[in-house]
């Protein structure tokens, strides 16, 4: 089954209106592409900005959301305040929530199940660090990983997998293409033992790391990675290289 290539672009902490209003602009000056599934994640007070003026092709992300939908939870937004902002889609699970703000599996678990009961697609992610590779753990740590939402029966339509090795994120060093493939194969074959060969063949599992308009062809020719999740390179206009990558 081919399955459409998914361009995320995750701005983490970064912009202002100033420079919001600079990656819009080059946003929607690109050139429509209906092969590829772009979708942007603004820091959540420029989310409604961001919607408002990107055009109708360029799906708005929140980059984390909590797991109930209203309360006292300070600082937290909910899925239902996404949707209620007409947005469809969240992050969840990236490694600088996961170690920096230290959520586990679980949280990042019941998370998910909130979001995708509550009407919001996630981009899952999930990935190594350093050490965690260097000792022969690479598969170990996906798997577990994945099977805390394995565990909670999700439906995976609307789960985008992103394999995001720690040690590439930001750093420049970029897995290579065999690297990644290597692990986005493994984890084909984990969702095809575990859930099921039709949701194997029909998810979507995206590679972040240091994609730049410079390796991402190269990456997106490998047979299981069906797109990118990018930080600091979707701030710049080359972004619309990379959404291009495999056209
Ligand atoms: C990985 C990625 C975006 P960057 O976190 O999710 O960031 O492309 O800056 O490594």
């Amino acid at each position: 089954m081919a399955r459409k290539f998914f361009v995320g672009g995750n701005w983490k902490m970064n912009g202002d209106f100033a420079s919001v209003d600079g990656i819009v602009a080059f946003l929607n000056q690109s050139a429509d592409n209906s092969n590829v599934d772009v979708v942007v994640a603004p820091p959540a007070p420029y989310l409604a900005y961001a919607k408002a003026n990107l055009k109708a092709g360029v799906l708005v992300a929140a980059q984390n959301c909590y797991k109930t939908a209203k309360g006292a939870f300070t600082g937290e937004i909910s899925p239902a305040m996404i949707k209620d902002l007409g947005l469809e889609w969240v992050i969840l699970g990236h490694s600088e929530r996961r170690h920096v703000f230290g959520e586990s599996d679980a949280l990042i678990a019941e998370k998910t199940v909130h979001a995708l009961e509550s009407g919001i697609k996630v981009i899952f992610c999930i990935g190594e660090k350093l050490e965690e590779r260097e000792a022969g753990h690479t598969k170990d740590v996906n798997f577990r990983q994945l099977q805390a939402i394995v565990d909670k029966g999700v439906s995976w339509e609307n789960i985008v997998i992103a394999y995001e090795p720690v040690w590439a994120i930001g750093t420049g060093k970029t897995a290579s293409p065999e690297q990644a493939q290597e692990v986005h194969e493994w984890v084909r074959a984990f969702l095809k033992e575990k859930v099921s060969p039709a949701v194997a063949d029909a998810t979507r599992i995206i590679y972040g790391g240091s994609v730049t308009a410079d390796n991402a062809a190269e990456l997106g020719k490998k047979p299981d990675i069906d797109g990118f999740l990018v930080g600091g390179a979707s701030l710049k206009p080359d972004f619309v290289k990379i959404i291009n990558a495999r056209s």
